[in-house]
C-alpha cells in the first residue's frame, strides 16, 4: 500500500532560522523532471516522474529528502516499483536510494481551496502557479531549492470547454483530445531551469500576438494571454516586450533564446509579475493598459515590469541564484537593468538607437533617476534604520518571501550601479560578457559576479564585498575648507553608519564612488584638479572619487574663488551626505547646479529643513511659518520654462511625510502633516498666478500618447491643480477640477481631477466619486484606484478617514482575497495616510490588527507585507508607541504564519 496522507506542516510556536553559512550542496541532482497534471479546481493530480542520481560533489548518503506542503501523497515509486516512504513536517524522505534512479510519485492538491496564491491556484475560474521561492512544493514533492536545475517536460490534462488554453515553459510540442471532451498539451522547455521557474496556466484566455525577427534573424513568437474583454488593454504591453527585446540586443547583445515568450496576465496576485522561464505571469496591473483605463504611472510601469521580467530571462534564469540568500544577484541586476531600459526609453533612446526624439535627453534619464532615487530614500533607507535591517546579502532569515525587499531590490540595483560607475560602461559591459562566459546555465553566488567585473576589469574588488556584508545606511559628512592665499579647496569626507540595535553586521570603510563638482560663483563649474595631478587641456568638471577609507581629504588646487561643492552628484551611491549647506548655497545650487539630480537634490534639501523646523514648531502647538526665500527659490523653478515639465513636476513637489518621519528622532505624524499643509497652502497662495498659467501651458490637445513629454505637462498641469485647491478661494480651481474631470480623455487627467474634488469635499466629491464607480464598475483595476484615492485622502475634524475606511470595507466591491483590492483600501490607508493611520485615539492601528490577523490565516504573504507598515513604531511619540506595541503584542499572540511571525517578533525584539 502506498502513503496516503498529508503533508502540511503544523507551524511551531518558533520559526527555524535559515543561515546562509549552513549552505550545503544538494545531496541529489535531478537531470529531467516529466510533470502530468490532471487539472480539476478542487482535486488535482500531478504525476512526477523525475531523474536523479547522487551529487558526487555533496556529503555522501542513501536518504532522499524532499520538500512538500498541503499534498497528497497517492504513490511513489522507484525505477516502476512501489517504494516505502515517510511523511514528515517538511515533505518526504525515502531512505536507501540507489546512486541513479527513476522516481515517480503521484500526489494530490486543492488549487481551488489554495487562498495563499502560492503553488498551484485558481483565479477567476481559471489555473495558475506562482513557484518563485519555495511554491513549487505545494505542486510535487521535490528539492525545491534553487541549486537543482533540471529540464522539464509538461503534460496538461484539462476539460477542454473549461480549460481551451493550456501553457506550460518552453516550446509547445503537442497537443490533442482525449476522452470525456477533455484535452491536452504538452510542453518542454529546452533550458535547464530550478523549480522556482516552472509555471503553467489552464483556462478561458485569448491573446494578442506578434512575429519578430530577432537581431540573429529568427522568428520569435510573442504572446500576451488576457481574459477575452480586455484585449483591448494589450498594446501597450505587447510593445514593451518588443522594446526590451531590442534593447536587451544592443545593450548587453543578450537575445531572446526559446521561439516563444508568452505573458499572462492574472488579477489574483501577490506582487507584480513573476518570471518563469518562456511563461512570464503577471498582476493584470502590470499588463493592461489603455488611455482610458491607466494613468502614465500605470503606462510607465507596465514598460518597466515587462522590461524587468523580460531581462530575468538572463539575469536570473540563464544565471540564478545558487541559495535565495543571493537573491540579488538576480534582483539587483535586473532593478538595475530595468532602470536603465526605462530611462534609454524616456530619453527616446529605445528603439532606434540613434536619432534621440526627446531636446534634452540628459534630463530625460535624471527625471527617472530622481524617481528612482527618491523610492530608495523613502523606503529602503527607512528599512535600513528598522528591524528588519539586512545586508543586500541576508545572513539569516526565518521565511524567504519576507526578504523580497527594497533592500534586495533598489539597494541591489545602487550596488550593481556602482560597478557601472567605477568601471565605466565599456568596463561593466566587458564584466557582464565575463559573467555569461563563464557562468552560464549555472546557480551563482554574488561573489562570482563581483569576480567577473574585477577580472574583466584587472581590478580589485575586494572592498566592494562589504556593500553585499554590510547593513544600514553610511553617512557620508562632508566639510569644505577655502584658501584664497593658496587658490586651494579642501573638501573632508569622512564614512560612519548609524546606530540600529537589529544590525550585527561589521562597520568597515566601503568603497564609494563619489562624484563632485565645484560650482563657482557664477553658477558654472570649476575645472577640478587635485593636488599633485598634472594640469590636463582637457578640463574636467564633474569626477568620481573612490572613498576606501574612514577618512578622505581631497585638496582641490587653482581654484580661484570659494566653490559650492556639489556633492554625490547622479547619486553616485546609496549614502547619506551631510554638509551643511546654507540656505542661500541650495537655493543657488537649485538655480544653477549642472547636474539636474543635485540641483533636485537642492531644492529637496531646502524643503526638507523647512518643513522639519514647521513641524517642531507644529508639535509644540505653534503655527508653522516660512522664510520667503524658499518660496522665491520655487517661483524661480516654476517659472523657468527652459526646465521640462517633468523636471519641474519633481522639484515642485514637496519631500513626502514618509520621508520627513525618517528625518526625525522623534515624529509627529500629525505636526508634519500640518507644517506640509502649511506650506503647500503658503506655495499655493503665494505663487497663485503663477500656477495658474502653468496649469493652461501643460494642457494638452489631441489624443493621448503616454510619451515622457506629455506624461511631464500632464504631471505639472495636476500639480498645479493639486496646490490650486489648497486655497482658501478655490471656486475657480473646483471649476477647473470639473471641466477636467468632464473633459479628460483620459484616466491620468480624469483621477487627478477626481483627487482634486475628494480634497474639496462635500457634495460634488460625492457626485464624482459615484460618477467614477458606475462609469468604471466593470474595470477592477480603476475600482482600485476608486478605494485607493478615498482610503488616502485627507481627515476633517469631524470625518476622520478610518470611519470612510471602515465603510468601505463593507462595500459590495471590496475583497480582502484579491490582494489588489485589499492593497487598495488597507495598504493605501495604513501605508499612505500616516497622519490619518496614526490618529492619537488608535484607531488606525486596531484596524492594522484585524486585518493582520484576518490576512495571516488567507495569505501570510499579503499578510506580513501588511504588518511591516508598523515595524517602525519606535520612531514615534511615546503615547503612538505605546499603542502600536500593543496592536503587534495584540498580534503576536495570535499569528500562525510564519511569515508574520518573524515580522512582528522582529519589531517587538529588544
Ligand atoms: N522574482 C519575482 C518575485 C517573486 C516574489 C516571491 N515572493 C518577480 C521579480 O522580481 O521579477
Ligand atoms: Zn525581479
Amino acid at each position: 500500500m502506498p502513503d496516503i496522507s498529508t503533508a502540511s506542516p503544523a507551524s511551531p510556536a518558533v520559526n527555524p532560522v535559515i543561515s546562509r553559512h549552513d549552505y550545503a550542496p544538494p545531496a541529489f541532482l535531478i537531470d529531467t523532471v516529466d510533470l502530468e497534471f490532471d487539472l480539476l479546481a478542487d482535486h488535482t493530480i500531478t504525476r512526477n516522474r523525475m531523474t536523479i542520481r547522487r551529487n558526487p560533489d555533496a556529503v555522501f548518503t542513501r536518504r532522499l529528502e524532499l520538500m512538500g506542503e498541503e499534498l497528497e501523497l497517492l504513490s511513489a515509486s522507484i525505477d516502476g516499483h512501489a517504494c516505502a516512504s515517510q511523511l514528515t513536517a517538511t515533505g518526504l524522505v525515502i531512505d536507501d536510494v540507489p546512486e541513479t534512479f527513476e522516481l515517480t510519485l503521484v500526489t494530490a492538491c486543492k488549487p481551488a481551496e489554495n487562498t495563499s496564491l502560492s503553488g498551484l491556484y485558481v483565479s477567476n475560474g481559471n489555473f495558475f502557479t506562482q513557484c518563485e521561492a519555495e511554491g513549487f512544493r505545494k505542486i510535487s514533492f521535490f528539492p525545491d531549492r534553487p541549486d537543482v536545475m533540471s529540464v522539464y517536460t509538461v503534460t496538461l490534462r484539462a476539460n477542454r470547454e473549461a480549460y481551451p488554453v493550456l501553457l506550460s515553459n518552453g516550446n509547445l510540442v503537442e497537443t490533442g483530445m482525449l476522452e470525456d471532451g477533455r484535452h491536452f498539451a504538452r510542453w518542454e522547455d529546452p533550458f535547464r531551469k530550478p523549480s522556482y521557474l516552472f509555471a503553467l496556466v489552464a483556462g478561458k484566455l485569448s491573446c494578442v500576438e506578434e512575429t519578430i525577427t530577432d537581431a540573429s534573424g529568427q522568428r520569435k513568437l510573442l504572446q500576451v494571454w488576457v481574459e477575452a474583454h480586455d484585449l483591448d488593454k494589450t498594446r501597450h504591453a505587447l510593445d514593451s516586450l518588443i522594446h526590451s527585446i531590442r534593447w536587451d540586443e544592443r545593450r548587453f547583445g543578450l537575445g531572446l533564446d526559446l521561439d516563444r515568450f508568452m505573458i499572462v496576465a492574472v488579477s489574483d496576485f501577490n506582487m507584480g509579475a513573476m518570471e518563469n522561464k518562456g511563461l512570464n505571469i503577471f498582476n493584470t496591473k502590470y499588463v493592461l493598459a489603455r488611455p482610458e483605463t491607466a494613468t502614465d504611472a500605470d503606462y510607465a510601469n507596465i514598460e518597466a515590469v515587462v522590461g524587468h521580467e523580460y531581462f530575468h530571462n538572463w539575469t536570473g534564469n540563464r544565471i540564478t541564484c545558487r541559495d535565495w540568500f543571493q537573491l540579488s544577484l538576480k534582483e539587483g541586476l535586473t532593478v538595475f537593468r530595468d532602470q536603465e531600459f526605462s530611462a534609454d526609453m524616456a530619453a527616446g533612446e529605445g528603439n532606434s538607437g540613434g536619432a534621440a526624439r526627446l531636446r534634452d535627453t540628459g534630463s530625460a534619464h535624471a527625471t527617472k533617476r530622481i524617481e528612482d532615487v527618491r523610492m530608495l530614500r523613502q523606503t529602503q533607507f527607512a528599512e535600513d534604520a528598522g528591524p528588519m535591517a539586512h545586508p543586500v546579502r541576508p545572513e539569516s532569515y526565518q521565511e524567504i518571501n519576507n526578504f523580497y525587499t527594497v533592500t534586495i531590490y533598489e539597494k541591489g540595483g545602487e550596488v550593481v550601479r556602482m560597478y557601472q560607475t567605477l568601471l565605466g560602461r565599456e568596463g561593466f559591459r566587458a564584466g557582464m560578457d565575463l559573467y555569461f562566459r563563464r557562468h552560464d546555465g549555472q546557480a551563482v553566488t554574488c561573489d562570482d559576479f563581483r569576480a567577473a567585473m574585477a577580472d574583466a576589469n584587472q581590478r580589485d574588488l575586494s572592498q566592494f564585498e562589504r556593500w553585499y556584508s554590510q547593513a544600514g545606511t553610511p553617512r557620508v559628512a562632508v566639510r569644505g575648507a577655502y584658501d584664497p592665499a593658496a587658490r586651494t579647496y579642501e573638501l573632508t569626507l569622512t564614512q560612519s553608519y548609524p546606530d540600529n540595535p537589529a544590525i550585527k553586521t561589521a562597520k568597515d570603510p566601503l568603497l564609494i564612488p563619489f562624484t563632485i563638482g565645484l560650482v563657482g560663483p557664477t553658477g558654472t563649474d570649476l575645472p577640478l584638479r587635485l593636488d599633485g595631478e598634472a594640469a590636463t587641456s582637457t578640463p574636467v568638471f564633474s569626477r568620481v572619487f573612490e572613498l576606501t577609507e574612514t577618512r578622505t581629504t581631497l585638496r582641490f588646487v587653482d581654484v580661484p574663488v570659494e566653490p559650492v561643492p556639489s556633492l554625490l552628484r547622479d547619486f553616485s551611491a546609496p549614502v547619506v551626505v551631510e554638509y551643511d549647506y546654507t540656505d542661500a548655497q541650495l537655493a543657488f545650487l537649485l538655480a544653477h547646479d549642472s547636474d539636474p539630480f543635485n540641483r533636485w537634490e537642492a531644492g529637496q534639501r531646502l524643503a526638507t529643513r523647512a518643513l522639519l523646523a514647521a513641524a517642531r514648531a507644529a508639535a509644540r502647538g505653534a503655527t508653522p511659518t516660512f522664510d520667503a526665500a524658499v518660496v522665491d527659490a520655487y517661483g524661480l523653478v516654476l517659472r523657468d520654462h527652459t526646465l521640462a515639465p517633468a523636471f519641474r513636476e519633481l522639484v515642485l513637489t514637496l519631500p513626502s511625510e514618509a520621508y520627513l518621519i525618517e528625518q526625525l528622532d522623534v515624529a509627529d505624524p500629525d505636526a508634519i502633516h500640518r507644517a506640509r499643509q502649511a506650506l503647500r497652502r503658503q506655495l499655493a497662495g503665494a505663487l497663485r498666478a503663477d500656477w495658474l498659467a502653468v496649469y493652461q501651458a501643460n494642457r494638452l490637445l489631441g489624443d493621448y500618447r503616454p510619451t515622457p513629454q506629455d506624461a511631464g505637462c500632464r504631471a505639472l498641469k495636476n500639480l498645479a491643480l493639486a496646490y490650486l485647491v489648497e486655497l482658501d478661494d478655490a471656486s475657480e480651481a473646483a471649476a477647473l477640477a470639473r471641466d477636467q474631470y468632464d473633459v479628460a480623455n483620459n484616466m491620468t487627467d480624469r483621477f487627478a481631477a477626481l483627487g482634486a474634488l475628494v480634497h474639496l469635499g462635500g457634495d460634488e466629491a460625492r457626485t464624482a466619486l459615484d460618477h467614477f464607480y458606475r462609469m468604471f464598475e466593470k474595470e477592477p483595476l480603476v475600482i482600485d484606484k476608486w478605494f485607493a484615492l478615498q482610503a488616502a485622502q485627507p481627515g476633517r475634524p469631524d470625518v476622520p478617514t478610518i470611519g470612510i475606511v471602515r465603510g468601505l470595507f463593507a462595500h459590495q466591491a471590496f475583497t480582502l482575497r484579491n490582494p489588489n483590492r485589499a492593497r487598495s483600501l488597507i495598504f493605501s490607508f495604513c501605508a499612505a495616510n500616516l497622519a490619518e493611520f496614526h490618529r492619537p485615539d488608535g484607531s488606525g492601528y486596531a484596524f492594522w490588527a484585524e486585518q493582520v490577523i484576518a490576512l495571516d490565516a488567507m495569505n501570510p504573504q499579503v499578510a506580513a507585507r501588511l504588518a511591516r507598515t508598523l515595524e517602525r513604531w519606535r520612531k514615534f511619540t511615546p503615547a503612538l508607541q505605546q499603542k502600536m506595541r500593543a496592536a503587534l503584542e495584540q498580534v503576536n499572540a495570535v499569528v500562525r504564519s510564519k511569515d508574520v511571525r518573524e515580522i512582528v517578533e522582529k519589531a517587538l525584539a529588544d
